[in-house]
């Protein structure tokens, strides 16, 4: 049995569930319970706010945790990341009103920052050299300028909305975020091997995601070209048809691509296309 720490509610929170559920592990509705067992993995779910989660982590209350990479960065607990999740994607910014004179970094030094990750830009600044002073503020960092607080924030920024809505712009961008699977040190083998499990089931999700799966009928002296326009494709499926002269072609393809990829192969002749939805990639 592993313990895996997730947010109880929040931005990453939905989306734990989503990545769990499609790999095959079912999340109890009830999130009024701290602790929860799940099915179809040996596992139960503690949920906890993600500020307590790399703690958890790193004492062993929690074997295994879903938390934004910002946040364990700013706790400076010992964990080890095992992979990155693909979602609650973000950025930690230094942002100053619109109508400052900003030329560079070299202007932060004498103002102050508000921030609600002071370890993080703390860090930064020494970095970089820059005295400032790093005022600690918990929600609404975006209004400290405005309300005289501070000359500058240290955000998270996902569109930038925020920031516009508040007469602010970006200027320095210190660290690149997105939900992160982390583990506690020195774990025993049992349950090494079920956090091996769980990474393999992660990876097989995130791969498929983004993707899709094509069928198509092509004529036999079209396969060459047909394999050219498939962006990424190494080692088609190519498959004789009844019909002499015909084959089909299977494919992953990515959806960006998709759109562009299925006119160029109407063009040369491809037929009965088809895009299936593929729920896992087993590397
Ligand atoms: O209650 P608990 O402590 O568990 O949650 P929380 O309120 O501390 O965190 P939550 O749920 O807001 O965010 C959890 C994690 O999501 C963060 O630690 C990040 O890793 C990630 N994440 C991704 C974000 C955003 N995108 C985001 N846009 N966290 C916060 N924001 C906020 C940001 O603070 C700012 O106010 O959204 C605003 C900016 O958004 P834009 O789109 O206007 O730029
Ligand atoms: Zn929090």
């Amino acid at each position: 049995m592993i313990r895996l720490a997730i947010q109880s509610k929040g931005r990453l929170s939905e989306q734990s569930i989503s990545l769990l559920k499609e790999s095959g592990i079912n999340v109890p509705d009830s999130k009024r319970h701290l602790l929860a067992q799940a099915k179809g993995f040996d596992l139960e779910i503690l949920f906890l706010r993600d500020d307590d989660i790399p703690q958890a982590v790193a004492s062993g209350v929690a074997d295994a945790g879903i938390v934004g990479r910002n946040v364990v960065a700013e706790k400076g607990e010992t964990v080890d990341t095992l992979m990155p999740l693909g979602f609650g994607a973000c950025r930690l910014s230094i942002a100053v009103p619109n109508t400052a004179d900003y030329t560079g970094s070299g202007w932060l030094n004498g103002k102050k920052i508000a921030t609600s990750y002071p370890a993080i830009l703390k860090n930064w600044l020494a970095g970089n050299n820059i005295s400032a002073g790093v005022h600690l503020i918990e929600g609404s960092v975006e209004i400290s300028p405005a309300i005289g607080i501070a000359d500058a924030i240290f955000d998270i920024v996902s569109s930038g909305g925020t920031l516009v809505a508040n007469g602010l712009r970006e200027v320095e961008t210190v660290m690149e975020s997105e939900a992160d699977l982390i583990a506690c040190p020195g774990l025993d083998a049992g349950k090494r091997a079920l956090i091996d499990k769980l990474v393999f089931r992660f990876n097989s999700v995130i791969h498929s995601r983004g993707v899709k799966y094509v069928l198509m009928n092509i004529p036999h002296n079209k396969v060459d070209e047909a394999i050219k326009i498939l962006p990424g494709m190494r080692s088609p499926t190519v498959l004789p048809l009844a019909q002499p002269g015909w084959c089909s072609i299977h494919s992953v393809v990515p959806e960006d691509a998709l759109w562009q990829s299925i006119e160029q192969l109407k063009k040369i002749g491809a037929e009965g296309i088809l895009v299936l939805a593929l729920e896992n990639i087993i590397r």
